[in-house]
């Protein structure tokens, strides 16, 4: 007898919309029949609800290293665990590598951090921060056989910035490796320049954090980008990409033929400049890195996960507590834009908000969003077919999802240890009801039945998309 069968289910993959029975046995997917009558240990009937594939995050950050003496209010079990209760599965976070330091060393440092303690399964994308001739030379192509292809790139922060010549060393590498190479695309001295005229006018409050990276920070950046991509012939993906000129350059590029990929997040489709305005500090809640933007913006955001400019949509889970003196609040509530931690929390809320807005709302359909939250972070990330969708073999990561409700968010519902959500009384038609994960029921009826320490760390193929 087989572990379990799913009668019932509305599943949709990135291309597919049916009706079947789901048979899942030693973690796989064995069968997808219309009214089985095979008989399992356990039926779940999913009395014609949607049921997806597991959502697989592929930019989300816990329990990485800081220099600032900040601390991540995430780690890997509360960071897998409000995962899995907003319906995801499968996680990617990043093993950061700071100037002098060995790929190597951060990656084995970084698996230390994350055994024995996730919820769900997790690949690690490092963060090459130092192109020195051996990391490039040596230790990038021995990650990458190892299965760690994929890796971010960064152009602005003062410890981590790549410049131009570093990048295209790095890009030349990677291309020649295989690589996916994610880049953070904005200019560092330009948002430098602007930071110092503002402080020297007193603004300093969080919502001048928007003003020293406007959209033209992000959009050169991304420009300047593609060239360098174009001139090593290898292929990049842009993450969180908030503006629309950066949208429209990606477009463009797209367009021409060229291979650049794109990542955009729920801040930037649900957050906006003015959240930054808000009183008493709160503002710094809301500052993340590129920062929200007009709701105007938002449509061109939107736009671009209706006609394909973007392939994924992250939540990018950047968890500081807002109180207390390792987050937002690193020197009193009067701490400047420029020494506030960057990043909001998301991991929870990411696929709640983009099926309730995006599919109930009618922007996408089922399958787009199937496409930019599971399957092509899978493909990308080279995790696909074993993770990303529904099908025979694959592993049995199923979301069962409750629609025909309606929830207000709020931070004491969800799971992560943050000690707030910038999606506050934010209203959703639909939660996972029922979350699987490799066969295992990690979360059913808002009760957690997974257990820490049943994730595990999956290396990644060469992805398809850098032929
Ligand atoms: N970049 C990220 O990828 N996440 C949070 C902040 C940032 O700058
Ligand atoms: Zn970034
Ligand atoms: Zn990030």
């Amino acid at each position: 007898m087989i572990d379990l069968i799913i009668k019932n289910a509305k599943v949709a993959t990135a291309s597919d919309l049916f009706i079947c029975d789901i048979g899942v046995d030693k973690e796989k997917i064995v069968f997808l029949e219309k009214n089985s009558l095979k008989e399992a240990k356990r039926i779940i009937d999913a009395k014609n609800q949607y049921v997806l594939p597991g959502g697989v995050d592929g930019h989300c950050h816990l329990d990485q290293r800081t220099k600032d003496g900040t601390e991540m209010s995430d780690n890997f079990e509360s960071g897998s665990r409000s995962a899995a209760f907003g319906g995801t599965t499968t996680i990617m976070p990043f093993a950061i590598q700071f100037k002098g330091e060995s790929l190597r060393k951060i990656i084995d440092e970084y698996h230390t951090r994350a055994n024995d303690q996730s919820y769900i399964d997790y690949t690690f994308h490092p963060i090459i921060s130092d192109a020195s001739s051996k990391v490039i030379g040596q230790e990038l192509p021995a990650m990458v056989k190892d299965g760690y292809t994929h890796f971010k790139i960064y152009m602005t922060y003062e410890d981590l910035q790549l410049n131009d010549r570093e990048i295209l060393d790095t890009l030349e590498a990677a291309g020649r490796e295989k690589a996916v190479v994610m880049i953070h695309a904005e200019n560092y001295e330009c948002l430098k320049w602007l930071t110092e005229k503002l402080e020297a006018e007193g603004k300093t409050d969080p919502v001048h954090h928007s003003d020293s990276r406007p959209g033209v920070v992000e959009s050169e950046a991304t420009n300047r980008a593609i060239a360098l991509s174009r001139i090593t012939k290898t292929p990049i993906l842009f993450v969180h990409v908030s503006d629309r000129e950066a949208i429209e350059t990606i477009r463009n590029a797209q367009n021409k033929g060229y291979k650049i990929y794109a990542e955009t997040c729920p801040q930037y489709l649900f957050l906006k400049r003015d959240d930054l305005k808000k009183d008493n500090f709160e503002g710094a809640k809301y500052i993340c890195s590129p920062p929200p933007r007009d709701p105007e913006n938002q449509k061109y955001v939107w736009n671009g996960i209706q006609n394909g400019t973007f392939d994924i949509l992250s939540s990018d889970h950047a968890p500081f507590n807002f109180k207390g003196d390792k987050g937002k609040m690193i020197n009193g509530d009067k701490t400047p834009f420029k020494n506030i931690p960057n990043g909001v929390p998301g991991l929870e809320t990411r696929l709640p908000l983009l099926f309730s807005e995006g599919v109930l709302g009618k922007k996408i359909s089922i399958n787009k969003f199937v496409e930019v939250t599971s399957t092509n972070p899978a493909k990308i990330y080279g995790l696909y077919p074993k993770k990303g969708t529904i099908s025979i073999g694959s592993d049995a990561d199923i979301v069962i999802w409750d629609t025909g409700i309606e929830k207000k968010i709020k931070n004491s519902d969800l799971h992560h240890d943050t000690d707030y959500t910038p999606y506050e009384g934010m209203t959703v038609k639909c939660w996972p009801g029922t979350v699987i994960s490799r066969g295992n029921v990690v979360v059913e009826d808002g009760k957690l039945l997974g257990k820490k320490g049943f994730g595990k760390f999956l290396k990644s193929e060469i992805s398809n998309y850098v032929y």
